[in-house]
């Protein structure tokens, strides 16, 4: 009974800054109804778009990538060459077709390579905002995001999630306000980003 809790101990400078600060702010009954969390391969879901962690050159690479791209067959990585010869920023996002995917499309974002929440946090935030920017852009109602930069990146899975929700549910409330995006899902992979998500999304 005696132990502080979580938040006086954050207000007392007693835990690092990579802690979330404040719970987040309960979304809409709305924009609960359109987010799920799901547990799966995400080469395996049949939606609009899904959301790969890629590298700057887009030429694939390990992780999700990875799997995304041998899923896809060659016919992605020609597109991602020859429409976005120069890659894509971190922090950015562009989008091709699923190929041989079952998903109708690819957003490919870059998230940071984590350095400490102050640096990285921004970064991550802005490829969230910029996968739903896209996803509407392409009339995609479906969207499936993997964990950016949850990976060899080595975001915090807690602070991930953190800023996964909150921008999706920012968007949801404040930016789609046309309903264009009917769904978003959440895909994780380890048990790290499914405690982190189950703790977070409620
Ligand atoms: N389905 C869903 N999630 C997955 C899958 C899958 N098949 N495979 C892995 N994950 P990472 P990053 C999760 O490392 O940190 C690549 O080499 C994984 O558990 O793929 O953004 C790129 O080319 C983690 O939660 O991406 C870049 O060089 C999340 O996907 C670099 O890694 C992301 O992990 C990007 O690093």
């Amino acid at each position: 009974d005696d132990l502080p809790t979580i938040g006086a101990l954050y207000s007392s400078g007693q835990l690092p800054s990579e802690t979330p600060t404040a719970p987040l702010r309960k979304p809409s009954q709305d924009v609960n109804r359109r987010v799920s969390l799901v547990r799966t391969d995400i080469t395996s879901l049949a939606v609009d778009a899904i959301v790969n962690a890629a590298k700057n050159s887009l030429r694939g690479g390990g992780g999700v990538d990875g799997a995304i791209h041998r899923a896809a067959g060659p016919g992605l990585v020609r597109e991602c060459l020859a429409r976005y010869p120069d890659g894509c920023d971190t922090g950015d996002a562009v989008i091709t077709a699923g190929h041989n995917l079952p998903a109708r499309n690819v957003i490919h974002t870059v998230g940071p390579i984590y350095q400490s929440q102050a640096a990285s946090e921004p970064l991550l935030r802005s490829c969230y905002q910029a996968c739903l920017r896209t996803a509407v852009e392409n009339d995609c109602a479906t969207i499936a995001f993997s964990g950016i930069s949850t990976g060899v990146y080595g975001y915090p899975a807690d602070n991930a999630a953190h800023v996964a929700c909150s921008v999706v549910r920012d968007f949801l409330e404040q930016q789609d306000t046309e309903g264009k995006i009917q769904r978003v899902i959440f895909v994780t992979f380890l048990d790290k980003d499914v405690n982190a998500y189950n703790s977070v999304l409620p």
